[in-house]
C-alpha cells in the first residue's frame, strides 16, 4: 500500500512514509510551453490587467474562456491579445474542462480573472512541474491579505480542507485555490465531470484517486477590487462543495463513505432500542413497532459497515494492481535503463 500513498502525495492514513518515485532528471519549461487559462464571468473589471500581468511575466499563450459575459470582458480579452473562448455550456468546470480540449501545449497555468492571484507567483507555481509533479496547487492561506476572504468562506475553507484530509487521506491545504498549474497529460487522466465551482474539489479528489503526483506552494492572495463581484454563493456552493467531497468518497475511499451511513443506522437504531427498552422497563409499555424500526436500523446500519470494509477491500486491490500496471509500463517504456 505505501507506494499508492506515494504517488497520492503525503497521506494520513498512516499508510507509508512518503517516498517519491519521481525521476531525477528536471526539465527546463519554457514560457511557450504553458498556457495560461483563465475562467470569466463577468471580469470586466479586472481582466485587462490580468492579461497584462501575465504578458509582463514572459507568457504570450493567455487563453480566456468566457461564460457569456455581459458586460465587456470578451472585448477586452481580445483587445490585450488574449485568445477568447466562448463556453458551450455553464458553469467554470464545464468552461475549463472545455478549454483544456482546445490546447495544444503541455503545461496549463489556470487562474481567475478577477486580480485575486499574482501573475509574478506564476513561475513558483509552475517550478514543480519541471522536477516532475504533475499537478500544483496555490496555497492561498500562506500569504492572504486580511480583507481577502469574509470570516465566513475562511471558516468554511478550513472546514472543507479538513474534511478533504480526513476523508480523502491527503493534504494539499487549500483544494478549493484557483491557481493551479497542471499538465495536460495528467488532466486527461481524471475523471471530471463538475460543471460549478465543484471542479476544485473534483480536481483535488481525482488527483489523489489517479495518483498524480500533487504538491502546493505558497502564493499571495488579495482582495477583489470593489467594483468587481464574486460569482460564489457561500451558503448554496459552500454546500454544493462539501455534498460532492462526500458523494467522491465513494469511490475513493468506500469505507468512509458506506461506514458513516451504516453507523447512522446503527446508532438511531441504538438510539430507539434503548428508549423501548425503557419504557417497557420502567413503565410495562410495549412499543412493538419502534422495536421493528430499531431492530431493522440496526441490521441495515450493520450491513452498510460490512459492505464498507469489503469495497474498502476492493478499493485497496484495485490500487495495487493499478500500481503495478503502471510500474510495467514505465519499465517497459525504459528498457535500456538497467
Ligand atoms: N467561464 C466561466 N467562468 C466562470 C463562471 N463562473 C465563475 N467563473 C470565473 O471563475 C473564476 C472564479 O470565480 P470567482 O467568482 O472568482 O470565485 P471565487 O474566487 O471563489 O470568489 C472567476 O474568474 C470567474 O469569473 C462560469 O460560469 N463560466
Ligand atoms: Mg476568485
Amino acid at each position: 500500500m505505501e507506494h499508492d500513498a506515494v504517488r497520492a502525495g503525503p497521506r494520513l492514513r498512516g499508510d507509508g512514509g512518503e517516498v517519491f518515485t519521481m525521476t531525477d532528471e528536471t526539465r527546463e519549461i519554457s514560457a511557450e510551453d504553458v498556457c495560461v487559462l483563465i475562467p470569466t464571468l463577468n471580469e470586466a473589471a479586472t481582466i485587462g490587467d490580468v492579461i497584462d500581468g501575465f504578458h509582463e511575466e514572459g507568457f504570450t499563450n493567455v487563453v480566456v474562456v468566457d461564460g457569456d459575459s455581459e458586460d465587456e470582458t470578451q472585448e477586452i480579452a481580445r483587445e490585450r491579445g488574449a485568445g477568447v473562448i466562448v463556453q458551450s455550456g455553464d458553469g467554470k468546470g464545464q468552461a475549463v474542462r472545455e478549454a483544456v480540449q482546445y490546447l495544444d501545449v503541455p503545461y496549463v497555468l489556470m487562474v481567475d480573472g478577477d486580480g485575486t492571484y499574482d501573475p509574478a507567483d506564476a513561475h513558483t507555481m509552475l517550478e514543480p512541474l519541471s522536477r516532475g509533479y504533475e499537478h500544483v496547487i496555490g496555497n492561498r492561506f500562506a500569504d492572504m491579505d486580511d480583507d481577502a476572504m469574509k470570516a465566513l468562506n475562511g471558516f468554511g475553507n478550513r472546514m472543507i480542507n479538513r474534511a478533504f484530509r480526513f476523508i480523502h487521506g491527503a493534504d494539499y491545504d487549500d483544494i478549493l485555490s484557483g491557481y493551479r498549474a497542471f499538465t495536460v497529460e495528467s488532466f486527461e487522466r481524471l475523471s471530471l465531470d463538475s460543471d460549478g465551482f465543484t471542479i476544485e474539489t473534483e480536481l483535488a479528489v481525482e488527483c489523489v484517486k489517479h495518483g498524480v503526483e500533487t504538491t502546493v506552494v505558497p502564493i499571495s492572495y488579495s482582495a477583489r477590487p470593489e467594483e468587481s463581484e464574486t460569482n460564489l454563493h457561500p451558503i448554496a456552493d459552500g454546500g454544493t462543495i462539501i455534498l460532492a467531497l462526500y458523494s467522491l468518497a465513494k469511490t475513493n475511499n468506500p469505507l468512509f463513505y458506506f461506514g458513516s451511513l451504516g453507523l447512522t443506522g446503527i446508532l438511531t437504531g441504538g438510539f430507539l432500542a434503548f428508549y423501548v427498552l425503557w419504557r417497557w422497563l420502567q413503565y410495562g409499555i410495549g412499543h412493538e413497532i419502534l422495536a421493528l424500526v430499531s431492530a431493522a436500523a440496526i441490521l441495515v446500519g450493520v450491513q452498510l459497515l460490512m459492505f464498507g470494509v469489503l469495497s474498502d477491500m476492493l478499493v485497496t486491490l484495485h490500487r495495487e494492481q493499478r500500481r503495478r500496471l503502471e510500474q510495467i509500463t514505465r519499465e517497459a517504456r525504459e528498457p535500456d535503463d538497467e
